[in-house]
């Protein structure tokens, strides 16, 4: 398969000024009838037509009225067409019954519904399915099914039909079709300007229940969006549709958002804290799409951060509104790290924006997310805050209704606040995670620290520039006191000083505060200064991540055979742990260790071959350490945190929970598992009750709870998923293979379902002992459900495929069986475009 090059980009030939279509819906022969009328593009080099099209059974077409046979080639068709405006109207048949791949329009528990982005909207009908070409649509669904849904306002129906009308041009892969048996929560938002909006949540009946909580976080995002970014909605109604299969969290389709029922539906009895949480950013981050992403769109998939990394530091920033604390900065650089910086350091490290690509499906990922959210918030770390806003209503106002380039917005900033932002645009096109090395120098007045950056070769990419890096610090004195207070430092060399003068002491550097930019930071640092930032820095993230490095440092010595520094971090843990001024859920971050993970890439960076065994074996016995250390105050930490008021999926509440957990876990390994036993008889929610049963699970002792646990809740997908998952994380290592296994023979599991193989095979992937067990059971199992997927859902099994990204790291005998098992699915027949490419480049 040929890569795709965003040196190659050229404007449409045809441009579309409106389209219609006609849905005649039949499970296994849908027929769609297209109206599109095209015009010239006076910006193109030629005028050849061609239309997108992919397992589409061609009926007839014609041109002007005209039948013409149009000739079918590679990925769509080509025909000879008029030198001026025309209309194009053609018929075709698909079938949504063997749409396993869940892109296009497919079957969902027999509801209809479809997948667009990036490229399926060439599955529903021939089109130039390609972001820069926007049009309106109106759209007629005929078919039996009760509630027949699609983008914009509804405009006339009838029995068997019904029609809808969206006037905001748009690319085709935000087009959506729902029909089925569904039932909808309704309420009503009144926007800023006075305009009544109808707002309706779908789901299947007998899930009603569960719709409120994500109802409240849209009304929220959509407040949120105009008193933050000024965006007011822009149509009569706005949908959310909840689909049990679909291959990721949810879409944003133009007013009719579509909905992985997991990124949904909660209720307190089947939904955990962290559910909630996901469920409301999700909520805005799909709401706040419409103003970036559908109104402001991407001229071509090169350009996929521009709205997705603008809509997540969208969405962090609400949640850090929602839920103030600080913690939830914290969640965010920890996915951060554990995702993006794992790929970041891996044969998958590409750039924010990349130069070419296989299959856009492959590009969805943390780096085009997560590091283009933190990039866009080092820009407004840079600008500050009010040029920032700004530079967004430029945006808007300069671009609404186009499709733009990421240069297009760095125009914006640099025509808004006259900055030069060539350096700037280097985080989106070098890929890698910069290493920013930290000396410092006291003349005893002067402060001075020294900062080296470089950066190490990723996949095609050898020679980096340095970057522009806002290095957020502040000073504190030896008493505790902040004596500088936070100071953003602009680093532009590849090494830089910044000194601090006429200070009364030597100080306490708090560098990097709120994490300011996606750098890993070395710094020889004392566990004494370690301990004193996590006692004093006033920066919720530093002190945070005083105790995270702490905690690190003892690993990495229990590991490598050194003198670990347990009782400074012990004795640091158990202050922190009596300070009431800490709140739960900070508390309860603290606690957790370092994911194994992550300790693996820190000591591969150091020059050591990681053993996932013993890094297993230390986390559990500084874990054990921690139990018998903290074992006096644990009670009293358990009854704080009990919450008296009836349950609410707030913050708070959620903090209180998560410290409840991490004690539990830690007199787990006290009680062996009594605690834990009684926690799960009274929980009343699935947050105690999860946390309940993983414990009892590592204290092998969860086979009555599970039984009760899947006897309860044997109706509930979303909760039977927990439960697969659950079993898989929480194995020894020597057993999560073969519990994986024998999970894929439960009648229960599903394989075409993403929910449930996630759940069994995304689980294997993160008990990285279990996954990486020196057997090479987890490689084989992993590679055998990759190769039997693939053919149904190569999207799934091309993601599933980076849990091999890390393979470099290890041994000589881990990397022949990883090699042998990627071997053997690139060698496996009709493999797809996605698992191809995902493969050669982790092989590569
Ligand atoms: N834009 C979609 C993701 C589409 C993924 C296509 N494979 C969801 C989101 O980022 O909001
Ligand atoms: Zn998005």
């Amino acid at each position: 398969p040929q890569a795709i090059r965003l040196a190659d980009y050229a404007p449409p030939n045809w441009l579309v000024n409106e389209v219609q279509l006609t849905f005649r819906l039949a499970p296994r022969a849908t027929r769609v009838l297209s109206r599109i009328r095209f015009r010239p593009n006076p910006e193109a080099g030629g005028r050849a037509f061609f239309l997108h099209g992919e397992h589409l059974k061609l009926i007839r077409a014609s041109v002007d009225g005209a039948e013409i046979s149009p000739r079918l080639v590679d990925g769509g068709l080509e025909a000879d067409v008029p030198d001026a405006p025309f209309t194009w109207e053609a018929e075709v048949e698909i079938d949504p019954e063997a749409n396993t791949a869940l892109e296009g329009l497919y079957l969902s528990n027999g509801m209809y519904c479809t997948q667009c982005e990036a490229e399926g909207f060439r599955r529903i009908t021939f089109y130039p399915d390609r972001p820069d070409v926007m049009a309106p649509f109106t759209v007629r669904i005929e078919g039996p099914e009760p509630v027949l849904l699609s983008n914009g306002n509804p405009t006339a129906s009838g029995a068997g039909w019904a029609e809808w009308t969206d006037p905001w041009p748009k690319p085709a892969y935000l087009f959506a079709l729902v029909a089925g048996d569904l039932v909808a929560l309704e309420d009503s938002f009144t926007t800023m300007s006075g305009r009544e909006v109808t707002l309706k949540l779908w789901v299947r009946p007998g899930d009603e229940h569960k719709t409120e909580f994500a109802m409240e976080a849209l009304k929220k995002s959509m407040r949120w969006d105009e008193e933050v970014y000024g965006r007011e909605y822009d149509l009569d109604i706005f949908q959310i549709v909840a689909v049990s299969d679909f291959n990721m969290g949810a879409m944003e389709n133009k007013g009719l958002n579509i909905f992985n029922t997991s990124a949904v539906l909660a209720s307190p009895d089947t939904s955990t804290d962290a559910n909630f949480e996901r469920i409301e950013a999700i909520v805005a981050h799909e709401y706040f799409h419409n103003w970036t992403g559908n109104r402001i769109t991407c001229r071509d998939w090169f350009q996929l951060s521009l709205k997705e990394g603008l809509t997540v530091f969208r969405d962090q920033s609400f949640t850090a509104d929602m839920r103030p604390g600080g913690v939830s900065r914290i969640e965010d650089v920890m996915a951060l790290r554990g995702r993006q910086f794992r790929e970041d350091n891996g044969p998958l490290a590409h750039q924010v924006q990349p130069d070419s690509f296989v299959e856009i499906n492959n590009f969805y990922t943390a780096t085009i997310y997560e590091k283009g959210a933190e990039v866009i918030r080092m820009l407004k770390t840079l600008v500050g805050d009010a040029a920032y806003r700004d530079a967004l209503d430029l945006y808007f106002a300069r671009h609404d209704g186009e499709a733009c380039t990421i240069d297009d917005w760095l125009k914006v900033f640099e025509d808004a606040t006259g900055r030069d932002l060539a350096q700037f645009r280097l985080w989106y096109k070098q890929a890698g995670t910069p290493r920013l090395d930290v000396t410092e120098d006291w003349d005893g007045a002067n402060y001075t620290l020294t900062f080296r950056q470089h950066m190490p070769a990723t996949p095609g990419q050898n020679e980096k520039k340095p970057m522009v890096i806002p290095i957020a610090t502040g000073l504190l004195g030896p008493n505790g006191d902040e004596v500088v207070p936070t100071t953003v430092l602009e680093m532009t060399e590849a090494e830089q000083s910044f000194t601090f003068e006429g200070l009364a002491a030597r100080p306490v550097p708090s560098i990097l505060r709120g994490f300011s930019a996606p750098v890993i930071l070395n710094r020889e640092t004392s566990p004494e200064e370690r301990a004193f930032l996590l006692a004093h820095d006033t920066d919720p993230f530093n002190k945070w991540e005083a105790g995270r490095a702490l905690a690190k440092d003892v690993l990495i010595a229990m590991i490598t055979g050194e003198e670990p520094p347990l009782a400074a971090y012990l004795g640091a843990l158990a202050a922190m742990l009596r300070d009431e001024g800490q709140s739960p859920a900070f508390r309860a971050l603290a606690l957790r260790l370092p994911g194994e993970d992550d300790i693996a890439q820190t000591l591969f960076d150091a020059n050591v071959t990681p053993d996932p065994a013993r890094i297993h074996d230390a986390a559990e016995t500084l874990r054990q350490e921690v139990a018998e250390h903290l074992q006096d105050m644990l009670p009293r930490l358990a009854a704080e945190c009990v919450v008296a008021e009836p349950f609410a999926p707030t913050g708070e509440q959620a903090g209180q929970r998560a410290l409840a957990l991490e004690v539990l876990k830690l007199t787990t390994r006290l009680d062996g598992g009594k605690a834990a036993a009684a926690m799960f008889e009274s929980a009343g929610n699935m947050t105690l009750s999860l946390g309940a049963l993983g414990c009892l699970l590592d204290a092998e002792k969860g086979e009555d709870a599970l039984a009760a646990f899947a006897a309860k809740w044997q109706g509930d997908a979303l909760v039977m998923d927990k439960w697969f998952m659950m079993q898989v994380v929480h194995a020894a290592p020597e057993k999560a293979a073969a519990t994986a296994e024998a999970l894929t023979a439960h009648p229960a599991f599903n394989m075409k379902n993403p929910n449930r193989f996630r759940a069994v095979f995304g689980a294997l992937a993160m008990n990285a002992a279990g996954f990486h067990h020196a057997s090479g059971k987890g490689y084989d199992l992993l590679a055998d459900w990759i190769i039997r997927l693939d053919p149904l859902n190569p999207q799934i099994a091309a993601r599933m495929s980076s849990a091999f990204e890390t393979w470099k790291r290890y041994d000589a005998d881990r990397q022949a069986q990883i090699r042998a098992a990627l071997e053997r699915i690139k060698a496996s027949e009709n493999l797809s475009r996605d698992t191809g490419e995902m493969v050669g480049r982790i092989l590569a």
